[in-house]
């Protein structure tokens, strides 16, 4: 009886969104997708964020007869979230690869990420798609901190048929960096990757030796490193590193085991810069640019 009633309501009030989106009608549908957003990695105040946007674009304006308010709404989410990666531009990082060969200066990144959300390999993978295309690769073992990490790194360039650069544990990551970067310049390297640590003794001590690196390579791209699975996670320490330290674009991993999406857009939202790849598994072939019109077709499908 109750839940007849309910249902005569609830159709009333679909009826009456036909024609036009009341305030009241709208507050009351978002705060469904404020959770479900939210539930699916999208952190809070970026759901809060584009609900407000799309709130704006909807509410008061009526829909053209004979489409349904389901596909307007759908098409203005759909401007919303294209905004969101719109804002954030592309970069396309293979690109200023080709456009600076030749030249005295090698290439520079520096990688920048907690730990264990995918640096090294990320830099295996980016590594072997350079060589791929013919660049000579130099990877930097700046990461001297971490048990294992340099047997780590020192694997991955043999696969990915990257020079290593390696000072031994306990060097100053700067000087391992920089050692890569004039290596580079005298051998006529085209790019240079800088692994960093994840970790050290303290959050302060990473955010320091992250800038140190970073004023000593004078990378032409600084790009964070954060794992999908790791939801808020990853978007929290996307905020940390891009206000602490500062970076141009992001790179996403574990993309082929989450089945949520959130991280990707929380992270662009949250910092305004692109994502350039995605990391789709653990071999070297498992890196793919992003493209967010696809991403966007797909949240939408
Ligand atoms: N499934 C999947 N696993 C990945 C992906 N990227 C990295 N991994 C795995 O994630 C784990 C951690 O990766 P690392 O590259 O060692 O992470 P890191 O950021 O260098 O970690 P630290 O050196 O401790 O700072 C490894 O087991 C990788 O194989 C991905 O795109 N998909
Ligand atoms: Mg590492």
């Amino acid at each position: 009886m109750q839940q007849g009633l309910s249902r005569v309501f609830r159709e009333f009030v679909r009826s009456l969104a036909y024609k036009e989106i009341t305030p009241e009608s709208f507050d009351d549908a978002s705060s469904k997708l404020l959770l479900e957003l939210v539930e699916n990695n999208v952190a809070l105040e970026v759901a809060e964020g584009l609900i407000a946007q799309l709130r704006e674009r909807v509410v008061g304006r009526s829909v053209k007869r004979g489409s349904s308010i389901a596909e307007f709404i759908r098409e203005e989410l759909k401007a919303v979230l294209l905004n969101v990666f719109e804002r954030a531009g592309v970069f396309d990082l293979e690109r200023e690869v080709s456009v600076r060969k030749g030249g005295a200066e090698p290439y520079k990144v520096v990688f920048l990420g907690p730990n264990g959300h995918g640096k090294t390999t990320t830099i295996g993978k980016l590594a072997y798609r350079l060589r791929l295309k013919g660049y000579r690769v130099v990877i930097a073992a700046a990461d001297t901190f971490r048990a294992g990490a340099i047997e780590q790194v020192s694997q991955i360039a043999n696969m990915s048929g990257a020079f290593l650069v390696n000072l031994g544990y306990g060097a100053d990551p700067a000087a391992v960096a920089y050692e890569a970067v004039e290596r580079a310049r005298r051998q006529g390297f085209d790019v240079v990757l800088v692994d960093t640590a994840g970790r050290m003794h303290t959050r302060k001590n990473l955010m320091d030796e992250m800038r140190k690196i970073i004023r000593v390579v004078e990378p032409d791209f600084r790009v964070f490193v954060g794992d999908a699975l790791t939801g808020n996670d990853a978007v929290e320490m996307a905020r940390t590193f891009f206000e602490e330290v500062g970076f141009d674009g992001s790179i996403v991993t574990k993309f082929d085991a989450d089945t949520k999406g959130g991280v990707v857009l929380s992270i662009v939202y949250t910092t305004g810069r692109p994502i350039l790849y995605v990391g789709t598994g653990q071999r070297l072939e498992d890196l793919h640019p992003f493209d967010y019109r696809n991403f966007v077709d797909s949240l939408l499908d």
